[in-house]
């Protein structure tokens, strides 16, 4: 009975039961209908027409059918008869069809009140009795409460070790039950809400058997979190599939797969064990039926209608997935073991990191289906952003609107899913409308251990799945050592997500056999957890067992399945061994296919774009919407349109329009243009407005640049939720799954950027030497000195800079390609135009180059309304291109042998420069040289702007401390270039810690001291 009771006091926190009864009094129509008495057995009083208005009648009727049975109606005569004669409850009497019938699991509770004999009995007009009322209500608190909390006490855990910690107290303790029924109770019947599953058609059970079927579906080896969702649809639907009896019982087909499954999952991990003792490969001995698991919500999603999966895993067990899932060739995963050289270009990865993809007849269910696992650094969870991107994007280039066809699963260790906090910035981007994927399972093998942590020091919640809780996904824990129960919960959960497509987890409760890696000793710390590890037997063996006494399957064929296998691994052992190479191709997660066949890798395509086409766009971008008549803009904003107007009149461009016309051109290409990024529809310095709102109608909005052409490609631009880390990698894994796109993040302001620090350090700046995998994500970070403080100023370029891969000692050799050239052999661009024309052509350059890059931009602030910072079209029509640098065209450039000083610089201190120079009357002696691509080093171009003025001192001018910017970058790279002959000093900030001064005069000092300094001659 405890559980009844720790169930009911969940119900009756105040351990006030009569106040239930009380309230309920005061409603006369529901007291009429709540009726209860002690004796289930007793059969007149169990009779469904009977109830409180109605038994004074039926007592008069019983009086004179006693006196003389024929002056009753011969309903009543049948019915007195059989009740004395001693008929079940409701057998005595049926009554006449109900006009109003009950509606589904309903049942009158009049139905179950019994006769009386101890209990009061009712009668028209007397109170009803309050014990009668409290049970009632108790049973179904019961109900309610083994649904809320079930799951601490459902059996969990294969190693019985786990002490769910709520609060530091047992719940058992801490929940005493205030109500209690005896064991005489257990017989009694009682009607079932509609909330509840558990009797199938049956609509009042006895409570013994309430409690028996609360336990087996709460209790016992699934423990199931679903009351917090907000949705009652969504509660009723889990309870319908959790409920009734025998839910989880499986065929014994089906038993005989899961068996299959599980050998090959279990002798994938003793192959390699056998054969390379002593490398890592972290295991995953302890949850082997994670690879069932997973096969099962791939074949209940493939039936239910998907054809590509994408999955994201951190270590443990990943070869296994990609052996026993992916159904990877074996002998390739064997020859990651060999050591062998790559035959193709870059570093690698080591083996448990490597992606793949697959496309493979499901033979389950006979469909064909597209698995990829995404390549993923250490850095655990950093890859879940970026498999929902690809997810999303791979939904986009489907039409797949709904996630009926491509879904995602993400894979999770326990101590990682709690710790991280990007598991809780991926899950808040899961219901948003511009970067939902409908719904992602996933799957935490959980083996109540980190490294050498336990769950007690590595997380503050109960489990280690409340992340969860925040998007009202329901939570499935599971005990691995009931292999039934966990394909039971994996199906439910595919089938969750087809239905509702939202976020589901299960969470699988097994354990680390070995330690963390295999080389590992988890005795040091975890003493007595392995001691019970150590008696524990493999869930293989257990299940095998069980089938056998089942008689399912036999001794042999058990050994069959298992020997089986183990040749298969041997015969791509010996296979393996004949390799003598691997290629990092085999292990790409994101095929491009088409895209790089028949390309010249060295040949660009041009960036400008005929004058009518800037025209085009320009004007549409500068319009209201069709309907303008209608749709009322704010007049600030009509003033923005006026004045774009005429700059297109006047045949310039400033940043705004220049990126405009970059997206405008390339959408009417059919390249699809995705910018995303924290308030980037209107842009954070108000200078973007790229979706206009309509001032009188809510979510009336207008979005130019998405109704450019009638056949241009989609233009998406959306505002994300305030996250760094999980957006940028959103970005990042929608950038690899088409190269055909343009796909641009953009920072609040480029401080920001470091918050996602891991995914440009292990995906953007690394990715496609590690994973052959390339990108063309663009970063768009706001950077400048413009007195803003420290947390405003900088995008960190010197850190983009230091992580460019090109050697500063080597200047790589004169040719016609040197551009592409050197383009093709880096690992990313960086740099910081100062011209709009600049922004237009490196955007366009992206699609444009043969091979895929990804692009870090320093943009500006204050310069997007600096009057000089604007281009001409000119410098963006048919024959013009991305220039690296911008020579000095001024009247410097007249006369170069005079000039006594080349400033090299920047971005936007060009502008600042310029106006010194103005100022102090040194135009002729001083040149100004942009460098409006900073990496790869334009060092054929700098050359021969040095070349122009043989007479001049060389300083390189910036904006940012020393220590800080272009200099640590750019200093070794002249040193190359120059070679001893001459040399370039430093025109800036000096060095310092922060980024820049709080102080606004301080800010001013400074740049006034290198303005002056860069005046010196
Ligand atoms: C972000 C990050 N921090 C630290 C590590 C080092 N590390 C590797 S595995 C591991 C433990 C992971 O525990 P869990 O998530 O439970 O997975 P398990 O190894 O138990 O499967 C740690 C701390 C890492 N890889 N990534
Ligand atoms: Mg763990």
């Amino acid at each position: 009975m405890h559980r009844a009771r720790i169930a009911l006091q969940a119900s009756t926190r105040t351990g006030n039961t009569e106040r239930f009864a009380s309230w309920l009094l005061n409603k006369p129509q529901a007291a009429a209908a709540t009726v209860y008495a002690n004796r289930p057995k007793s059969s007149t009083a169990a009779e469904p027409f009977l109830n409180g208005s109605s038994s004074a009648y039926v007592e008069t009727m019983y009086n004179n059918w006693l006196s003389d049975p024929n002056s009753v109606h011969a309903s009543w005569d049948a019915f007195f008869r059989n009740a004395t004669n001693g008929a079940q409850p409701g057998v005595a009497y049926t009554p006449p069809p109900n006009l109003a019938p009950y509606s589904k699991n309903e049942v009158p509770l009049t139905s179950l009140v019994p006769a009386s004999g101890g209990m009061p009995s009712i009668s028209a007009g007397s109170p009803i009795n309050e014990k009668i009322i409290d049970d009632h209500l108790a049973v179904q608190a019961i109900i309610r409460s083994y649904q809320i909390r079930g799951h601490h006490i459902a059996k969990l855990d294969p190693l019985d070790i786990a002490n769910l910690d709520l609060g530091g107290k047992n719940p058992r303790k801490v929940i005493h039950s205030s109500y209690r029924f005896d064991e005489a109770d257990m017989d009694r019947v009682f009607k079932l809400p509609s909330t509840t599953f558990i009797g199938e058609k049956e609509k009042a059970l006895p409570l013994r058997e309430i409690l028996n079927r609360l336990e087996q579906a709460y209790c016992n080896n699934i423990g199931i979190e679903f009351m917090f969702i907000n949705s009652l649809e969504q509660c009723n639907w889990i309870r319908q599939r959790m409920e009734p009896p025998n839910v989880t019982k499986m065929s014994n087909d089906q038993k005989r797969l899961i068996l299959a499954r599980l050998t090959r999952s279990t002798g994938f991990e003793n192959f390699l064990a056998k054969k390379w003792s002593s490398e890592k490969r972290f295991g995953l001995e302890g949850c082997e039926i994670l690879i069932p698991a997973m096969k099962q919500v791939i074949d209940t999603s493939t039936r239910l209608g998907v054809e590509s999966i994408i999955m994201g895993m951190p270590h443990r067990g990943r070869l296994n997935v990609l052996a026993n899932v992916c159904r990877k060739p074996l002998h390739q995963l064997f020859t990651q073991f060999a050591g062998l050289e790559a035959e193709d270009d870059g570093s690698g990865d080591v083996k448990y990191h490597l992606g793949t993809y697959i496309e493979r007849l499901n033979r389950v269910t006979n469909k064909n289906i597209r698995l990829a696992v995404c390549a993923n650094p250490s850095h655990l969870e950093a890859v879940d952003p970026v498999v929902q991107g690809k997810t999303r994007a791979e939904q986009f280039y489907r039409g797949d609107n709904e996630g009926k066809k491509v879904m995602s699963i993400l894979l999770h260790g326990d101590a990682a899913f709690a710790g991280q906090g990007v598991v809780f910035e991926t899950m808040h981007l899961s219901d948003l409308p511009a970067y939902t994927t409908h719904g992602t399972v996933h799957i935490v093998a959980n083996n109540q251990i980190g490294f050498t942590t336990d769950p007690r020091h590595s997380r503050s919640s109960a489990y280690c799945t409340d992340v969860a809780r925040v998007v009202n996904a329901p939570i499935f824990h599971v005990n691995s050592d009931n292999p039934e129960a966990v394909m039971h919960v994996c199906n439910v959960a595919a089938e969750w997500r087809a239905t509702f497509h939202k976020d589901v987890v299960i969470d699988i409760v097994s354990y680390r056999r070995n330690g963390h890696n295999e080389v590992d000793e988890p005795m040091f710390t975890q003493p007595l957890m392995y001691q019970k590890i150590r008696k524990t037997k493999p869930v293989l063996e257990k299940y095998a067992d069980q089938l056998i006494t089942e008689g399912v399957v036999t001794a042999e064929e058990v050994k069959d399945v298992k020997d089986k296998y183990e040749k298969i691994c041997e015969d791509a052992y010996n296979q393996a061994k004949q390799e003598t190479h691997i290629k990092y191709k085999d292990w790409l997660d994101s095929p491009w296919s088409g895209f790089f066949e028949g390309k010249d890798p060295l040949k660009m395509s041009t960036t400008g774009v005929v004058e009518e086409t800037l025209v085009h766009i320009g004007k549409r971008f500068s319009s209201p919407p069709p309907n303008a008549a209608e749709f009322e803009i704010h007049k600030g904003l009509l003033r923005i349109l006026k004045a774009r107007m005429e700059m297109v009149e006047n045949r310039t461009v400033d940043w705004a329009l220049a990126e405009a016309m970059a997206f405008g051109s390339l959408l009417k290409e059919g390249i699809h243009v995705r910018l995303s990024g924290e308030d980037v529809e209107r842009g954070t310095f108000s200078h973007r407005h790229h979706v206009l709102h309509h001032q009188k109608v809510d979510k009336a909005t207008y979005c130019p640049l998405a109704h450019l052409y009638p056949d241009q490609a989609p233009y998406t631009v959306c505002n994300s939720s305030l996250s760094e880390y999980g957006v940028l990698g959103f970005e990042v894994g929608y950038s690899v799954t088409n190269p055909n796109a343009l796909v641009l993040w953009e920072a609040q302001f480029g401080d920001f950027n470091n918050v996602a620090q891991c995914i440009i350090d292990q995906f953007i700046s690394s990715g496609q030497a590690k994973w052959v995998r390339q990108s063309g994500i663009v970063l768009l970070q706001p950077h400048g000195m413009e007195g803003m403080g420290p947390e405003h100023s900088s995008a960190r370029l010197e850190r983009f800079l230091q992580m460019s891969a090109d050697d500063p000692d080597y200047m790589p050799p004169e040719s016609p390609d040197y551009e592409v050239r050197q383009l093709h052999d880096c690992n990313w661009i960086v740099a910081n135009c100062s011209s709009p024309a600049s922004l237009f052509h490196i955007l366009r350059r992206q699609i444009a180059l043969p091979f895929r890059k990804p692009l870090i931009l320093m943009t500006p602030k204050s310069l997007l309304r600096h009057p000089e910072c604007k281009s001409t079209f000119d410098d963006m029509v048919e024959g013009t291109t991305f220039r690296r640098l911008i020579p000095e065209e001024g009247p410097a450039a007249q006369n170069p042998s005079n000039v006594r000083k080349v400033a090299f610089c920047s971005g936007r201190v060009y502008y600042d420069l310029l106006k010194q120079r103005r100022e102090k009357n040194l135009e002729k002696d001083i040149a100004i040289v942009r460098l409006e691509q900073i990496s790869p080093f334009p060092y054929d171009q700098i050359k021969a702007e040095i070349a122009k003025y043989p007479n001049a001192q060389l300083v390189w001018s910036q904006e940012e401390h020393k220590n800080m910017g272009s200099w640590s970058y750019i200093e070794p790279r002249f040193r190359t270039l120059l070679q001893n002959q001459k040399h370039i000093s430093y025109n800036g900030r000096a060095t310092a810690a922060s980024p820049a001064t709080g102080s606004k005069a301080a800010h001013n000092k400074e740049l006034r001291n290198l303005l002056e300094e860069f005046c010196v001659l």
